[in-house]
């Protein structure tokens, strides 16, 4: 053993039960040393007369989150089921029966250690789950050949293929957890290896009862290769997972195991593998503001308002209703409210008829929405998000009512994606309580939250805003004030080149498809048609005076919202919608392009899906550079948690930059200085990705030497 895992005795009665203790916070990951402690321990009671049974339990707040996977990048070859798969079958063939003892969570490796006890026990709030192919890769250390052994091939599928946890409940009806513990855990699993001490201990690897034939089989694993071929699209790992679960039908446990294993090393040597992993530190990484210390004081919200019951506003009040913060919604008027309050009643109705949650739930939810026509109630609230109309004059108006309404402390902030959060700021006597928060429509569905900091903005604001998030079930990502903020003004030059592309040949739908097969949720045309073509025309219009003479510019868009083409909400935009929103290519459309670049004197020529790739994907890594390096995001990986949370950038591609890197800097570079050379001076290249390209650094370093330097 070793100072990881410890073996202590019951003392209470008999002393004749071993406690196997894992002690490696904060997870109680299979990090090296912890494998060998648990051998070391079953080596102990195994030659200790005196031991009846062991419990292996966690210390801390959970049983074993999985393999470490900080180690995954050190790895050469095998991963951790090397030191994993031995350890397993040496605890399975131990002579004296061990009972796992799960608490929090039983994930991966850890549910793997778990099924290689002889029984399971498990606090009713425990989960557990193979939620390997989250981060690309499968389970590794027999989890797809033990699982269907307990549970049968249809959910030991299910469970490895998407990746979703399952509560200890669920576990139980299953099979997979043998007893349910209410109370002191280990009391209880030490009661239980009592109970069972002395009779023949089943080894999973040695149960067929559950598993079925291939034939038997067939129709689930091509049902779920469908299933995972629409949900994960372009995600390799799911339809590997399934293949490993399925080869338990028609191979021995140790032939099983080495398919496992083939499929497992696949996967974990693949850039979806590297790039999901990396999405998972950079969730948990963009939580650290380097100038906002963890010990920030952070100030209550225990209830909340919203000013404004439009879209984002009504969504935004369900955001706080279903986290339990009971939320006041202000309209200026009843019709205006009602038909806010109509809206909301329905997206809830909606979710009980697809069984999401309970009629009770969605009463209770509603019940913590007050609709409001004064400020009268704001003196009471802890925080405001305000979502009218896109308009500075307006949103001023409000701030200065919202100054005089709420109480000293409360924190004021704005929902505007477009507009200057200082200058807002401004209009209060207080500025250093407002920020802004941009929600990503529909904002009850959406998990990005952007916060955007003010000069003066205080951190006790910043550091709520952030944590809240996390209650609010939302990603927040601390983003500066600029243009658009990070997100934003990173999609006008995505967009601004899928016109030009257009405008210089592409087809409508082959441009949209493009980026569909690179992954993208939605080619970008299409999103345009979701989103309104005329929010966009707007705001150009507003800012066309700040256009640079000479530039060029794309003009498509712009007279398909003068022809009233708004997109979805009229029927017509890029494409044609009939009444139940099936999408059409417009010929309308298709003749208006050619004629109208005709008119432009722009030369058409047949266009690859490959340059409609490379020319909308570095429109957005050049932006994202400049935006780095001015300051506006704190870290490239940031930018990559903005893109895949609130813009469907593939997650398995890791995020523009990330995708960047994968590429090669210097590949992208060279790409941006050819299209530089043709279309002129929007391709200029940022200073910072031509540095990196010729220093043969790539975006992740450049992270590390700024964290390095802070
Ligand atoms: N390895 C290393 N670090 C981990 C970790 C892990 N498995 N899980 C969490 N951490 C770190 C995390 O980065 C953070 O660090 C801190 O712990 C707290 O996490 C062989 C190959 C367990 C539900 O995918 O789902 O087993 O930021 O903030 O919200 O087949 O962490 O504080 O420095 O997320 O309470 C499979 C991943 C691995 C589980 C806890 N296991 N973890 O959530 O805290 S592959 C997983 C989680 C595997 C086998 C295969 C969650 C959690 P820092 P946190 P939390």
């Amino acid at each position: 053993m070793n100072n990881l895992v410890k073996i202590s005795r019951d003392k209470d009665k008999d002393n004749d039960v071993a406690v196997i203790t894992i002690d490696n916070p904060p997870v109680n990951a299979l990090s090296p040393g912890v494998p060998e402690g648990i051998w070391a321990a079953i080596d102990e009671i195994n030659s200790d007369a005196g031991v009846k049974a062991a419990v292996v339990i966690g210390g801390g707040r959970t049983f074993v989150a999985g393999a470490d996977i900080k180690e995954f990048g050190k790895m050469t070859s095998g991963g951790p089921r090397r030191s994993l798969l031995p350890l397993l079958l040496r605890i399975e063939d131990s002579s004296k029966p061990v009972v796992m003892a799960i608490h929090g969570t039983a994930f991966g490796g850890g549910l793997e250690l778990a099924m290689a006890g002889h029984y399971r026990v498990a606090s009713p709030t425990a989960q557990v789950g193979q939620p390997e192919v989250k981060l690309g890769i499968i389970p590794g250390a027999g989890g797809t050949q033990r699982l269907p052994r307990l549970v049968g091939v249809a959910k030991a599928v299910e469970m490895c293929a998407d990746g979703k946890p399952v509560s200890a409940r669920e576990a139980a009806t299953l099979g997979l957890i043998d007893r349910l513990i209410e109370g002191d855990l280990q009391a209880g699993a030490v009661a239980f290896a009592r109970e069972i001490a002395g009779k023949p201990a089943p080894k999973t690897r040695e149960r067929a009862e559950k598993l079925g034939t291939a034939a038997e089989n067939a129709a689930i694993c091509a049902a779920a290769r469908e299933t995972a071929g629409k949900k994960q699209r372009g995600l390799k790992a799911p339809l590997a997972a399934i293949d490993a679960v399925e080869s338990a039908t028609r191979l021995s446990f140790d032939e099983g195991c080495q398919f496992e294993a083939k499929l497992f090393t696949e996967c974990l040597f693949s850039n979806q593998s590297k790039a999901l992993i990396h999405i998972f530190f950079g969730e948990r990484e963009v939580a650290k503001i380097p100038d906002v210390p963890k010990e920030t004081p952070v100030i209550p919200v225990n209830r909340a308002a919203v000013v404004g019951s439009g879209t984002m506003g009504g969504g935004i009040a369900m955001v706080f209703a279903n986290a339990g913060i009971p939320v006041v919604l202000k309209d200026v008027d009843e019709p205006a409210l009602n038909l806010g309050m109509g809206k909301i009643r329905k997206n809830y109705a909606s979710s009980v008829q697809r069984g999401r949650f309970t009629q009770a739930v969605m009463d209770e939810r509603l019940q913590m929405i007050t609709p409001v026509l004064t400020y009268d109630a704001f003196s009471e609230v802890d925080m405001v998000v305000e979502a009218v109309f896109e308009g500075m004059a307006l949103k001023k108006t409000v701030f200065a009512d919202l100054d005089r309404a709420c109480r000293p402390g409360a924190i004021l902030a704005s929902n505007t994606s477009t507009l200057n959060i200082d200058e807002i700021a401004g209009a209060t006597s207080r500025p250093e309580a407002v920020i802004g928060t941009h929600f990503f429509s529909p904002a009850n569905v959406m998990r990005l939250l952007e916060i955007v900091r003010g000069k003066k903005s205080s951190k006790e604001v910043i550091a709520t805003c952030m944590s809240l998030s996390k209650k609010l079930g939302k990603i927040g990502v601390l983003v500066g004030n600029c243009r658009g903020f990070v997100g934003n003004r990173m999609f006008g030059p995505y967009r601004r080149e899928a016109q030009f592309l257009i405008e210089e040949g592409a087809e409508v739908e082959a441009l949209d498809h493009a980026l569909v097969e690179f992954g993208n949720a939605m080619g970008p045309l299409a999103v345009g048609d979701l989103a309104g073509l005329d929010v966009g025309w707007r705001i150009r219009k507003e800012y066309r005076h700040l256009e640079e003479p000479g530039i060029r510019q794309p003009f498509s868009e712009d007279r398909l919202c003068e022809m009233g083409r708004y997109g979805q909400k009229t029927g017509r935009g890029w494409y044609r919608y009939d009444d139940s929103r099936r999408t059409s290519v417009d010929p309308e459309v298709t003749a208006l392009l050619r004629k109208w670049s005709a008119e432009a004197g722009i030369p058409q020529r047949q266009i690859s899906a490959a340059e409609i790739v490379d020319r909308c994907i570095y429109a957005l890594v050049n932006e994202g550079a400049r935006i780095l390096e001015e300051g506006y995001a704190l870290r490239a990986v940031d930018i990559d948690i903005i893109y895949i949370n609130g813009y469907g950038f593939p997650a398995y591609r890791g995020g523009p930059m990330w995708h960047a890197d994968t590429v090669g800097l210097q590949k992208v570079y060279q790409r941006i200085c050819e299209f530089h050379q043709q279309h002129g001076e929007l391709w200029a290249p940022a200073p910072l990705l031509q540095r990196l390209a010729e220093t043969g650094k790539t975006f992740a370093e450049f992270d590390k030497e700024q964290a390095a330097a802070a």
